[in-house]
């Protein structure tokens, strides 16, 4: 069955094409550098916001018109919903998807019947991967919606609920692994404290470094070789979450001896909240060799929530691919639209419009991106300002020949003089890129 009726194949037409289902930008066989922008980019479907999302907020219910409306029956609706994934993915030529659990299959009334539904919607899911090149870029649990997660869920003051959650990411990295998911995600849901005074952190973290330690386990066990990602997020649900940012999460990971086995998936929403540019948060997964995957969307700096929009601020993705390439491309990872079309876009062609937009956004920003390492003018200035590091006294600090005595003794007898650092003329080389590349 067809969901999506109105809408074709959506094909690359290039920059003079005024047709609005079609790409402008993203040529998926073009080459930049030595390989395809398929391959660069890695784009991914984010289950939950493309058939979940309702566009409820706080002040109404969904307005969200879609072809499944009239389905009433749970499992049937869910069986739909993988058509139209299949669909959605194919007619955009989005080589992936992600998923939580819950997404894909609705919770029954005990674990026991949860998981054989989950089974039954893989299995279909797996079916339907057979004609089809679409593939799984990360599998996740929701272990934040139901109410049994009020105090979170591996942090929680309850151990009926750690072991709950066990469950759930059990049964979740199974199935991603059944499905050839090249990537398992662990973001906070409600991982995270509301106040202190209720609030033993110390045993809050230590449980959590277990859960980590047990996930890691098990997949050596069953034999998963996806990438472990951790994604940070500051607050929302919780007021603090433990994940706050890269930083944060690579000293945990770190002080418990986890690092070795997890990566970052660094959203751009997430790292507004911090209170960081996206590209600060890629570059401190990049320069600890832990840049995993991406979440791809943009938040609204004048509203400060995770508003989770789509992607189209070309200075955002030119520097989050700059990253990228810097660390050599996406080995596992991708980029998720981890994005949801505003409530007022609520017909389902807003689906599609949304995506090719995002799309159209990365390919321009790689093809920057390319095009700022390929002339490395930006490198050379970066390469050149840290000169004094290449001789000379800077070179034995570099190399431990320097320690306190010997460097007073150097600044005794030196005159410091400092050069310009230049950020405008290197702003207005990135216009040149954008505006001309
Ligand atoms: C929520 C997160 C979430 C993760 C997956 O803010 O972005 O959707 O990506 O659990
Ligand atoms: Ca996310
Ligand atoms: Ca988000």
């Amino acid at each position: 069955m067809e969901y999506f009726t109105n809408v074709p194949k959506i094909k690359y037409e290039g920059k003079g094409s005024d047709n609005p289902l079609a790409f402008k930008y993203y040529n998926p066989d073009e080459k930049i550098g030595t390989k395809t922008m398929k391959d660069h980019l890695r784009f991914a479907v984010a289950y939950w916001h493309t058939y979940q999302g309702r566009g409820d907020d706080p002040f109404g219910p969904g307005t969200a018109v879609r072809p499944w409306d009239s389905i009433s029956d749970e499992m049937e609706l869910a069986k739909a919903k993988v058509e139209a994934n299949f669909e959605l993915c194919e007619k955009l030529g989005v080589p992936f998807f992600c998923f939580h659990d819950r997404d894909i299959s609705p919770e029954a009334e005990t674990l026991k019947e949860t998981n054989r539904r989950l089974d039954v919607i893989a299995g279909m899911i797996k079916d339907r991967m057979k004609n089809s090149d679409v593939k799984l870029l990360w599998g996740t649990t929701n272990t934040f919606f139901n109410a049994r997660f009020v105090h979170g869920a591996s942090t929680s003051c309850n151990a009926d609920v750690f072991a709950y959650a066990a469950a759930q990411v059990k049964k979740a990295m199974e199935i991603t692994m059944e499905l050839g998911g090249q990537n398992y995600v662990f973001w906070g849901g409600r991982e995270g404290y509301e106040t202190l005074l209720n609030t033993n952190m110390k045993l809050e973290l230590d449980n959590f470094a277990r859960f980590l330690k047990m996930a890691v386990d098990y997949a050596r066990e069953i034999g998963f070789d996806g990438q472990f990602l951790i994604e940070p997020k500051p607050k929302e649900p919780t007021k603090h979450q433990y994940d706050f940012d890269a930083a944060a999460v690579i000293g945990f990971l770190k002080s418990y001896g986890l690092d070795k086995h997890f990566k970052m998936n660094i959203e751009a929403n997430h790292a507004t909240l911090a209170g960081h540019t996206f590209q600060h948060e890629l570059r401190i997964s990049r320069i600890n060799g832990m840049l995993g995957s991406i979440d791809a969307n943009q938040g609204d700096l004048l509203l400060g929530w995770d508003t989770d929009q789509f992607p189209t601020n070309i200075y955002e993705t030119a520097m989050a691919m700059y990253e990228v390439l810097k660390d050599g491309g996406f080995k596992k990872g991708g980029l998720n639209f981890d994005a949801k079309v505003r409530r007022g876009s609520f017909e389902p062609e807003d689906l599609f419009y949304s995506h090719i937009a995002g799309m159209d956004a990365f390919a321009k920003g790689l093809k920057i991106a390319g095009k700022m390492l390929e002339d490395g003018k930006i490198e050379r200035f970066v390469e050149e300002r840290y000169a004094s590091y290449r001789s000379g006294i800077g070179k034995d600090i570099i190399e431990g020949r320097a320690g306190f005595k010997e460097l007073e003794a150097y600044a005794m007898n030196t005159d410091i003089r400092n050069k310009s650092g230049r950020q405008e003329m290197l702003e207005s080389i990135l216009n040149q890129y954008i505006l001309e590349g």
